[in-house]
């Protein structure tokens, strides 16, 4: 293995065939994609045990070069040689598309989890779909989001084509599942493989107009792009199509590797452990038994091997988010399983009288959360605050009848991608505060609070911040050529667009913001406000608020007056990419869900672990990183989780009357229809927001308008007026963060629910 400068000079300059100087960054990036595929199979090794496949329609692993070369031990003499020689890493990395194989947060979780597997020695690959195009590519043109493909497999990349295909029978049809390969690396750790499906018969030409295509063409269509919109029949059933192909070739592949290790498959749960990473990969239960079934195992012991093999996670409260499929879809696309799941929901009815637990409902709907509750062994949430409201509300009735499968496992982050690659400086100093333990054991960054009185360390910090903002201030420019000035206060609100993340309250205070400056009642620094999102094609409002966003910014900006205070910044194509930019660059990390809405949000913590103070909701795992940090050190404001359920249960909330009597919310959401608005914006868009947030506002924008502003100014006061105090309780934030490792999550996972082999 070339571990230093020289060695890997040598082998470089062998594999581009000519001088560093004179090649190019592309041969440079396949030389070392080679490079760091075969180091990573030098890693894999023989599982004994338990394995886990952690099954995901969604895997967000981001771009690979950097992350892999870390791991393996070899980006420091790759970063030194190519300096010698005249060329960046930041400019090779720019050659790497980046797979845009998920939504947000799920497929964000997931890869991260991969990296704590591989890193903890823990044997668990991933099952997935190879997605041709992904994720759309947004792309803003007259301050309105629009999508076209994102084609990101380029020549090289990371999946590796096997000679494997498994059988999958859709609508009565044949087809075959190719296998292809992505290797995981883990930090100084063993190497595991991300599995994703295919067929060798997808064909692009189908795309036409933007993200549109032929959605009845199986064959060419199947995994272009990462679940469409499903807002037509076509589209839900394609991704019945697609959960399918992923499950059942999955479940082969897994029998298969069990059966080679030696499982006769009634001992399967002492070979596999499966975790069905929300309800999209659901289906392998009944194909599981399904297959166990042809292989001579009686139905009863099928069911009770596959529910002592499958563990579920659940992502989600929100009813339109659980799945439900009409049983004639299900019929129409894999009508071998619908013998299968007509027993489950027997079997559960033999359990309980209780009709809401149901698999197949009176209505004839499919819903794929309660078989997994009835059908696996672990049901958890991804922060506590979440699996409670699990527990006490959405699953009541569930976990009355299962209490001992309910578990919470908060979520977590790997502090690889979202620490030591995406923030360098920040990581040489903490290693030459308190050594370089904290890259394994994220617990040890608590010794940093040792230096929270230190004036050195803080200045150091505070220095790291500013260049930080700096470097993403250039990159803005060089990307999307968007000038922003690094003295100014950044915050940050990046997630998918969703109304109960709430984008719409920060635009509102940004409009009251705005009238505030007008009045002569200046910040006491100036605002740079930050956002990233995609909204779903077909989520109107969510793209109604997004142009909002988009022509206050326009407004600002040919506003001389208002613009030396106020700048606003929407992000084009947020991705991983964008987000390993941003998040270091962070001030103020904005986390202001409606209470109860965001299961956990991984985000906030990403935020926290870069230096940066959350506002947020008591929310998800906000909850959890108030109770780390104190309530000195982090800005919390608005309805408790408690107030909003009953607020929703009266169904008592009127948004018409907090807008009629309440003078700054009616100027905000007046301004959306105002000339300054309406010379720079579409009429339609502006009026039908506005709608929504007077007669309806379902996520209860208005009642926390009041405090979070009161909130947002305090901290923009401390930190204009108390800088050195604000860095430290950044330093605090960053001490504490060591909870939310993903590496802490998987060891959890893995005590609670797996008991993997080593
Ligand atoms: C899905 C859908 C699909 C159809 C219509 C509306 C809708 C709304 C939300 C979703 C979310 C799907 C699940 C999901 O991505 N959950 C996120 O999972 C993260 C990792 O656990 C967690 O941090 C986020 O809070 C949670 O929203």
């Amino acid at each position: 293995m070339m571990k230093t400068k020289n060695e890997m000079e040598k082998v470089l300059t062998e594999m581009c065939g000519s001088n560093l100087e004179t090649c190019s960054y592309e041969s440079i990036y396949t030389a070392l994609l080679k490079i760091a595929e075969k180091e990573s199979e030098r890693k894999t090794a023989p599982v004994k045990g338990r394995k886990l496949y952690y099954i995901s329609a969604e895997f967000l692993i981001g771009k690979l070069l950097s992350n892999n070369l870390i791991n393996l031990g070899l980006y420091d003499s790759v970063k030194d040689c190519l300096e010698d020689h005249g060329k960046s890493m930041a400019e090779l990395e720019e050659v790497e598309p980046e797979p845009s194989l998920g939504n947000g947060g799920l497929g964000r979780l997931a890869a991260c989890f991969l990296d704590s597997l591989a890193t903890l020695n823990l044997p668990g690959d991933g099952i997935g779909l190879r997605y041709h195009c992904g994720l759309f590519h947004q792309n803003f043109k007259n301050q309105l989001q629009s999508e076209t493909p994102d084609f990101w497999m380029g020549d090289h990349d990371w999946a590796q084509m096997t000679e494997k295909t498994y059988p999958v029978s859709l609508a009565g049809k044949e087809y075959q599942a190719r296998l292809y390969q992505i290797a995981v690396t883990g930090y100084e750790g063993r190497t595991n493989h991300l599995n994703l499906f295919d067929l060798d018969t997808i064909d692009p030409s189908v795309i036409g107009e933007g993200i549109s295509f032929d959605k009845t063409d199986i064959e060419k269509n199947l995994t272009l792009f990462l679940y469409p919109d499903d807002s037509d029949d076509a589209g839900r059933l394609l991704r019945i199509y697609q959960q399918y192909l992923m499950v059942s070739a999955g479940a082969q592949l897994i029998l298969e590797e069990c059966e080679e290790r030696g499982s006769n498959l009634h001992d399967l749960a002492d070979y596999a452990a499966i975790q069905i990473n929300d309800t999209h990969p659901s289906m392998v239960i009944p194909e599981l038994i399904r297959l166990l079934c042809e292989k001579g195992i009686e139905f009863e012991e099928a069911a009770e091997i596959v529910t002592k093999v499958c563990a579920y996670t659940n992502h989600t409260i929100l009813a339109e988010a659980l799945e439900k499929w009409p049983r004639s879809y299900l019929e129409q696309v894999v009508p071998q399983l619908m013998p299968v799941i007509e027993k489950l929901d027997e079997i559960a009815r033999a359990r309980t009288s209780d009709e809401s637990t149901a698999i197949i409902d009176r209505n004839q709907m499919i819903h794929m959360a309660h078989m997994d509750i009835h059908f696996t062994h672990s049901t958890n949430g991804v922060a506590a605050l979440h699996t409670e409201i699990l527990k006490n509300s959405e699953l009541h009735n569930f976990y009355q009848m299962y209490p001992e499968k309910f578990n919470n496992k908060t979520n977590g982050i790997t502090f690889r991608r979202w620490l030591l690659k995406c923030n360098p400086e920040l990581t040489e100093l903490i290693e030459n505060l308190i050594g370089s333990g904290f890259k394994k054991d994220a617990a040890e960054l608590e010794k940093l609070m040792e230096f929270a009185d230190d004036e050195t360390v803080l200045k150091k910090l505070a220095a790291i911040k500013h260049d930080n903002k700096k470097a993403f201030a250039d990159w803005l420019k060089h990307t999307q050529n968007i000038t922003v000035n690094p003295d100014s206060i950044f915050t940050i609100q990046s997630k998918r667009l969703h109304e109960y993340k709430r984008q719409q309250l920060n635009l509102l205070y940004l409009i009251h913001q705005y009238f505030e400056i007008k009045a002569g009642n200046t910040p006491e620094v100036p605002v740079t406000a930050i956002f990233g999102a995609k909204a779903a094609p077909a989520y109107t409002i969510a793209k109604d608020i997004i142009h909002a966003i988009l022509t206050l910014s326009k407004v600002i900006e040919n506003d001389p007056e208002v613009s030396r205070w106020l700048q606003v910044v929407f992000i084009e194509n947020y991705n991983v990419t964008a987000a390993e930019k941003m998040i270091p660059a962070c001030d103020l990390s904005e986390q202001i869900s409606l209470a109860s809405k965001e299961a956990s949000g991984t985000g906030n913590m990403k935020f926290m672990l870069n230096g940066a103070l959350t506002l947020g909701t008591m929310d998800g795992a906000n909850v959890e990183i108030a109770d780390a940090v104190g309530e000195g050190n982090i800005y919390i404001f608005g309805q408790s989780s408690a107030q909003v359920i009953r607020r929703y249960q009266h169904g008592d909330y009127c948004a018409r009357e907090w807008y009629e009597t309440d003078a700054n919310i009616r100027r905000a959401i007046q301004f959306l229809t105002s000339e300054e608005m309406l010379s720079c914006g579409q009429e339609e868009n502006l009026r039908r927001l506005q709608n929504e947030l007077i007669g309806k506002d379902w996520f209860q924008t208005l009642p926390d308008f009041n405090a979070y502003v009161v909130r947002k100014e305090q901290a923009i006061a401390d930190y204009a007026h108390h800088p050195m105090d604000w860095t430290r309780r950044t330093l605090i934030n960053i001490s504490q963060a060591g909870f939310f490792s993903s590496d802490r999550t998987i060891a959890e996972y893995n005590e609670d629910i797996w008991h993997l082999g080593k």
